[in-house]
């Protein structure tokens, strides 16, 4: 995973290394088994810190570093940026979840073959107001890369690396005016979207399991 500033970057890898899922701002890991996480950063030095699974490990531009942690228990464990990245740092959380191993399996089958999200005038909107250019939604011709994946972003806990609850009306307020909630992120505010286009894509970016 990478340190971005200020959010996650998340990928597991195949049996041959390949990245066969991308995500942010949460890990899923199967419980009582040893998982390890090789850390990387984008941009400046992040610091990886799960206080009930692990010590802190720097997150530092061109090197990779190991974390092996292992969660004895299926559970939701927090965790945080330790090392200050400048900005919003401080709102730079996410989330861990702990799954059963069988429950985790199918997880990770379910998230290797993506569905296609239906069509809908929420996905309309998305590509008209260009949020494409920063996220990737598979399925869609939305690919951009410098924020985080959107394809399942509906399933996650939280929004805004690990600072609000995920649900319609946090993902209408982000998408609104995320400077407001997160002053100094790297995402534009909307003061241009109607009302309407904003619950539009709230909708359908909900929908994405
Ligand atoms: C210039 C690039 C850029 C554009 C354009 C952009 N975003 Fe973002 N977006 C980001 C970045 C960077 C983040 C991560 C912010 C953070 O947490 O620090 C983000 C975060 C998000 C998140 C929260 C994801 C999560 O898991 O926390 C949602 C939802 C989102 N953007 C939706 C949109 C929508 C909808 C649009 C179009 C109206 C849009 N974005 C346009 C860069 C962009
Ligand atoms: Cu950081």
């Amino acid at each position: 995973m990478t340190g971005e500033m200020w959010w996650w970057r998340v990928a597991y890898l195949d049996g041959r290394g390949r990245e066969a899922i991308q995500d942010a701002n949460e890990i899923h890991i199967p419980a009582g088994r040893p998982v390890t996480l090789e850390l990387e950063a984008a941009d400046v030095i992040h610091s990886l810190w799960i206080p009930r699974l692990s010590g802190k490990v720097d997150m530092i531009p061109g090197r990779r570093n190991l974390m092996r942690i292992q969660a004895d228990a299926p559970g939701v464990y927090p965790a945080q940026c330790a090392e200050f990245c400048g900005g919003p740092h401080a709102l730079m959380g996410l989330v861990v979840v702990a799954h059963e191993p069988a429950a985790f399996d199918a997880w990770r089958a379910a998230r290797e073959r993506p569905a296609p999200p239906e069509p809908s005038g929420g996905a309309q909107a998305f590509l008209a107001a260009g949020c494409g250019a920063c996220h990737t939604v598979r399925g869609t011709p939305a690919n951009g890369l410098a924020g985080p994946d959107l394809t399942h972003v509906g399933s996650r806990r939280t929004l805004g690396a690990g600072i609000l609850p995920n649900h319609q009306g946090t993902l209408a307020a982000w998408i609104a005016d995320s400077q407001a909630i997160k002053p100094g992120n790297r995402m534009p505010a909307y003061p241009v979207l109607g009302g309407g286009e904003v619950r539009a894509i709230a909708t359908w970016l909900e929908s994405l399991k």
